[in-house]
């Protein structure tokens, strides 16, 4: 190769900087002025990052190239353990506003400082699937807040659903091995419609309320901004006097509850496999602050065991009818972190970290938990230093004894690394003020005991079912149906059957329909009465939809020669109802409109389906909605916001392509005319379509 060859191949580089000739004739880039110098790892700066050493142009490279050796060491090395559930997750920098105190109940000043902003940090998570898998499966999501109160950081580890499938943390291995990919296939990957986890959740009644949770649509949300978060177990308030009081957490979205059609779940997993990550970038990009309120359920011991069901029992809730939510602060989520991997990867969640005034109680879900994370985090993190990677470190001082390990950052100074001394005055000692646990009166008989008041598996997931709108019956039926079709042993899906009597009669025979079984299996003997409970309204997702704009999108397919007013009336009419907005065109660039000006695209059709949008307006002349007839990707646009039971405005243009794929004219398919009306019908789904778009059991 000649050295102009040579020289070449280093022009091309993709960077416009300036030049220099080395001795040999080769060429090195000098780093302009704003650049800092490239280095290794020990500081040596770098002249070439495109070349390693060669013995000659076309030589052997060299042993001997330390800075080759170093680069590609630390990149075989970049990868930790994901985790082995929750693996998949998008964390956000806020804080937390507290606005009612709970003085009476705790001495947690996180909870009694009214005013104060406590910085935090959240990652939200599905469980399943792996840390590379899409964010729209069917699955429940993680919803994992560390607060760094002044006090110590307090992480409150909670998921979406406010009930869990196991009541012993002894069966999570076995219930996440059920779940995740069967071992020897590898796949499905992030899905529970597959026989293992129905085998397993068929032979594990205790599972059956949790499994209407997960069958129902907050699994598959439309917004990681639009979901409820649960501390699920029941955890104690501790206050001045020493008294406790229990307490459940739970998170209230402002934009409201919304999820997505299951086809439309689907669909977005292929259009946008980040969906959800994406979703929430863009709104903290764009100063949309995700926000959520936080509210407490509090009780004593005596009202406990009043309860219908023990409260200990993670596989049961506490209808808000029993006890009434008290809001009492706000979380606003405004940072993105600087780099996913040092914060949202590295964060280490813990249920055990927690500030004086909080407590365990004796949820033997919980109680695992308190072994489980830590134990996860020396693994996942490598070092029983990880509580000083920023993300992890306090924010608050802190101090003890304990020394070295893997990755030691810190350089305690002084000869006493131990307590008591008499060496120093000033070393870190133990104080009254600290954390203390309940004093709790316990007695009993040791043993591998499941309570009996833990026996009742059904009464409230029939309660769950009862208390959905039929629109939401509906998709649990339907679920269920799409899941156990994908499970190949007949006897499993019998078993679900059998399970479901239980539940609701009507739902088995609609499942058992959807399966095409010719006769119904025997209900499952439950080992405890099934009670009636009355319909608890706030169990429901429809019913908490907000009726707003706010946080949604909205698509508008245009083309060339569409009409420049009617696009924007619907752009500021949208936006003043609280949109955003996205201009879809077969081609990306500048579409010239009626008016001759020119508007700037967003997304090109094929890659901008309308699943990623909640509404869609179709804007046409009626020379590109002819070119658009034989474009797929444009009648599904429209054939998928209908059948995802989305608003349609459309103009004459547009009107061409609404019949060609089908759609017929109801309460959401609207004239762009109308703009009142479609933004009304943009706020919500339109329900009642759904019976005419799918096959409903
Ligand atoms: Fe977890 N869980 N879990 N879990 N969990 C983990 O810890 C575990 C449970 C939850 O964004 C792991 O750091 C056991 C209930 C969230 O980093 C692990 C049991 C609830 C996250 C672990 C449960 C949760 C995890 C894996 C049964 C809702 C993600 C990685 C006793 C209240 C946190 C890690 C993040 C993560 C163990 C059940 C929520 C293995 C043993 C119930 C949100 O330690």
């Amino acid at each position: 190769m000649s050295n102009d060859k040579i020289r070449n191949s280093k022009d091309s580089a993709p960077f416009n900087k300036t030049t220099q000739v080395g001795q040999g004739g080769e060429l090195h880039q000098l780093a302009e002025d704003t650049h800092a110098a490239l280095t290794t790892n020990q500081g040596l700066s770098i002249s070439d990052n495109q070349n390693s050493l060669k013995s000659n142009p076309l030589g052997p490279v060299l042993l001997e190239d330390f800075i080759l050796r170093e680069k590609i060491t630390h990149f075989d090395h970049e990868r930790i353990p994901e985790r082995i559930v929750h693996a998949r997750g998008t964390g956000v920098h806020g804080y937390f506003e507290l606005t009612h105190s709970l003085e009476h109940y705790t001495t947690a000043k996180i909870l009694t400082e009214v005013g104060e902003k406590t910085p935090l940090f959240t990652r939200i998570s599905t469980v399943a699937g792996g840390s590379g898998s899409v964010d729209t499966p069917r699955d429940v999501r993680g919803f994992a807040t560390k607060f760094y109160t002044k006090e110590g950081n307090w992480d409150l580890v909670g998921n979406n659903v406010p009930v869990f499938f196991i009541q012993d943390a002894i069966k999570f291995p076995d219930l996440v091995h059920a779940i995740k990919m069967e071992p020897d296939r590898g796949f499905p990957q992030s899905a529970t419609a597959h026989d293992t986890f129905w085998d397993f959740i068929s032979l594990t009644p205790e599972s059956m309320h949790m499994v209407m949770w997960i069958m129902s649509d907050r699994t598959i949300p439309r917004s990681l901004r639009m979901i409820e978060g649960f501390g699920v177990h029941s955890f104690r308030l501790i206050n001045e006097a020493g008294n406790s009081t229990f307490v459940k957490f739970h998170w209230r979205p402002k934009l409201g509850l919304q999820s997505m059609v299951w086809d439309e779940a689907v669909k977005t997993a292929g259009a946008d496999p980040d969906f959800m990550r994406r979703d929430m970038f863009e709104a903290i990009e764009s100063g949309d602050f995700p926000e959520w309120d936080l509210a407490v359920q509090l009780f004593t011991e005596q009202e406990a065991e009043e309860f219908p069901f023990d409260h200990l029992d993670a596989t049961k809730l506490i209808p808000e009818e029993l006890v009434p939510l008290q809001y009492i602060g706000r979380m606003v989520l405004d940072r993105w972190p600087n780099n996913f991997f040092a914060e949202t990867e590295q964060v280490a969640f813990c249920p055990s970290h927690v500030v004086p005034g909080i407590d365990f109680s004796n949820d033997p879900l919980l109680q695992g938990r308190l072994f489980s994370y830590l134990d996860t985090q020396l693994s996942r993190l490598g070092s029983p230093n990880f509580h000083q990677i920023p993300v992890n470190a306090p924010k608050c001082p802190f101090a003890n004894h304990q020394r070295d390990g893997h990755m030691q950052m810190e350089q305690p100074t002084g000869r006493v690394a131990y307590e008591p001394n008499s060496l120093s005055g000033t070393s870190p000692s133990e104080t009254p003020r600290g954390f203390n646990s309940a004093a709790v009166n316990e007695n009993g008989i040791k043993g591998r005991i499941r309570a009996e008041s833990f026996a009742d598996h059904y009464s409230q997931a029939k309660q769950f079912f009862m208390s959905q709108s039929s629109y939401e019956q509906t998709h649990i039926a339907s679920a269920l149906i799409f899941e156990l079709s994908k499970v190949e042993h007949v006897h499993i899906r019998e078993a679900m059957v059998s399970h479901l009597r239980n539940i609701s009669e009507e739902l088995a025979s609609r499942v058992a329909d959807g399966l095409g079984f010719k006769t119904i299996p025997n209900p499952y003997k439950p080992a405890s009465a099934v009670e009636e409970m009355p319909p608890s309204p706030a169990l429901q997702l429809i019913g908490k939809m907000k009726d707003t704009l706010q946080g949604r999108s909205v698509g508008i397919l245009i083309s060339d020669g569409s009409d420049a007013t009617t696009i924007s009336t619907i752009k500021k009419a949208a936006i003043k109802a609280g949109a955003s907005v996205k201009i879809v065109a077969p081609k990306i660039g500048e579409a010239k409109l009626s008016d001759g000006t020119l508007l700037k695209i967003d997304g090109q059709l094929a890659g901008t389906p309308s699943v990623i949008f909640d509404a869609v307006a179709i804007v046409l002349s009626s020379d590109s909605a002819k070119k658009l007839s034989t474009e797929a990707a444009a009648i599904d646009f429209i054939r998928d916001a209908f059948g995802h039971l989305k608003a349609i405005a459309s103009d004459k243009g547009g009107d061409m392509l609404l019949n060609l794929a089908n759609i017929s004219v109801d309460a959401g398919v609207v004239d762009t005319t109308r703009l009142d009306t479609f933004i009304t019908a943009a706020k919500t789904r339109q329900w009642d379509r759904e019976k005419y778009v799918r096959a409903t059991p």
